[in-house]
């Protein structure tokens, strides 16, 4: 059994959006042609409180994109975005949000960030997804969405870690590219630890 992961398709990835990705409302119209061909679609949503610490706002002195110490992993930090219950952290607008049987919310404690669909980046709290999909009989997912060089890359490469074959839907991925270069380092990386990166939106098998 297969399962398609839609990472984060969310207003403040979008252009215009808080936490802006180039190009990020393209990958809505592949994530709605992906969904077609998979019985099972879930989905993950950024959710974070207003006074979470990835924001540089909780850091007074500090601009986004410099990093911190959070919860002792290493933490970039962002403009606030995806904050519960705003039209920001809500699903892009045409996205078929319809078709997610469920949402995994991440990002919710305010002392750590959450990129991954599974855990959080210190790698102790578990949103439950891996058991939902075992239980589902998922041993195989495929992965598109925002950002690819954070939580798509994050979410692969847990989804790794748990023993599921993974496949990165690259046409339906875009990156934050803090860094010049950044998405691409990210597939590579992704590529390294067994993802399979598959060019075309619709060669899913
Ligand atoms: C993401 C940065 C901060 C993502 C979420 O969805 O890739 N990136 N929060
Ligand atoms: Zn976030």
């Amino acid at each position: 059994m297969k399962a398609l992961l839609v990472v984060d398709v969310q207003n403040d990835f979008l252009p215009g959006g808080a936490l802006a990705v180039s190009r990020g409302d393209e990958v809505v119209a592949v994530a709605n042609a992906a969904m077609r061909e998979f019985e099972l679609v879930v989905a993950t949503q950024d959710w974070h409180p207003a006074d979470h610490g990835s924001f540089a706002s909780r850091h007074p002195g500090r601009a986004p994109g410099e990093t911190v110490r959070l919860g002792e992993v290493d933490q970039v930090l962002w403009p606030d975005h995806c904050v519960q219950g705003t039209p920001g952290a809500e699903f892009a607008p045409g996205l078929d949000t319809r078709r997610f049987a469920a949402v995994f919310r991440k990002g919710m404690d305010p002392s750590v960030d959450s990129y991954s669909g599974f855990f959080d980046n210190r790698r102790r709290g578990s949103t439950g997804l891996a058991g939902y999909l075992r239980e589902k009989g998922v041993g195989e997912v495929f992965i598109l969405g925002l950002a690819t060089d954070y939580c798509v890359k994050r979410t692969a490469l847990d989804a790794r870690a748990e023993k599921f074959a993974a496949r990165l839907l690259l046409e339906g991925c875009r990156g934050v590219e803090l860094r010049a270069g950044d998405g691409e380092r990210a597939v590579e990386e992704m590529r390294r630890a067994g993802v399979e990166v598959l060019l075309g939106a619709y060669a899913v098998h």
